[in-house]
């Protein structure tokens, strides 16, 4: 069983890889950003933050590190990523990817195409990421989910609440106006609607695929939760609110959960937010550790 030990590994733990069935893999890749730059030094504050983080989790009542959790060295291109996230799925291993820029994304679903076959992608975002290019580039962070289409057979988009007209053409050109859940259909409105988790259970219910990936943008979660973030979109989520349905999704999908990504975090000397980031990111692993073994 692993020890607590000071350096750059997740919640502290230094643990062989061959050992682990969580492999975190910091990818410190950016560089496109539209809000703040910065996002490529995130995973070593959200690292460094998580050290305060214990294995034990108070809501579930379980040690969720019990299959092992080890952390991989940074990641600084694509290709570096694409390559260890090949090699951590073909051990049957379980990847948690931390941003850097939500254009890492595109790269782990092209492995997990071709590895799994089927893969289904839930995105956590305020943002739909829908541009086919955004200043005369395409890898770019505003294309993160149009850029990964090729390699998924489904997904859902969900918290979305800054939205570009050229982003709803391509929506609606490729009618996927099913796959999204904006932010406001969360919550009843002053027109007397009120809509409610039910929608988000409806949608999952229609993703078939064999494995599902989490992308997690963290500007899901309302900035005054955590305020270092690329581009920050209010009012968002509380970050109870992203706990409970972070919980539901996976709770749903259970073991065919394969793999994650947590991105678009921009460190500010805030120690708060970086510790709500590793929060956030420890809990998704407890979740998945409860919920697959059901
Ligand atoms: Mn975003």
């Amino acid at each position: 069983m692993s020890q607590k030990s000071k350096h750059k590994s997740f919640l502290g733990i230094s643990e062989d890889p061959s050992e682990a069935r969580f492999i975190v893999v910091p990818a410190k890749i950016g560089g496109t950003s539209v809000g703040r730059k910065g996002a490529e030094k995130a995973p070593e504050k959200i690292i460094s933050a998580s050290w305060q983080l214990e294995d034990f989790d108070t809501e579930t009542k379980t040690v969720f590190i019990q299959e092992g959790i080890a952390t991989e060295s940074p990641c600084r291109n694509l290709n570096q990523l694409a390559k260890k996230v090949e090699k951590i799925i073909s051990d049957g291993k379980f990847p948690i990817v931390i941003g850097g820029e939500h254009l890492i994304t595109h790269q782990v679903l092209k492995i997990f195409k071709k590895f799994y076959g089927s893969v289904g992608a839930i995105f956590f975002d305020a943002h739909a990421d829908m541009f086919p290019e955004f200043d005369g580039r395409k890898i770019h962070h505003a294309c993160a989910l149009y850029l990964s289409l090729p390699y998924i057979d489904d997904f859902l988009c969900i918290g979305v609440r800054n939205l570009s007209p050229i982003e709803l053409e391509e929506i609606k050109a490729k009618k996927l106006e099913e796959r999204f859940l904006f932010f406001e259909d969360f919550f009843p409105n002053f027109l007397g609607q009120t809509p409610s988790y039910h929608l988000l259970t409806n949608k999952l219910e229609k993703i078939k695929a064999n494995a599902i990936y989490i992308s997690f943008d963290f500007d899901f979660v309302d900035p005054s939760a955590i305020p270092s973030l690329s581009t920050p979109e209010p009012p968002g989520f509380s970050f109870r609110e992203t706990l409970d349905i972070l919980k539901k999704i996976i709770s749903f999908f259970g073991s065919r959960i394969k793999g994650a990504d947590f991105v678009e975090f921009c460190p500010d000397k805030n120690f708060f937010a970086e510790v709500s980031a590793a929060k956030i990111i420890s809990k998704t692993i407890s979740y998945i550790y409860q919920f697959s073994r059901t």
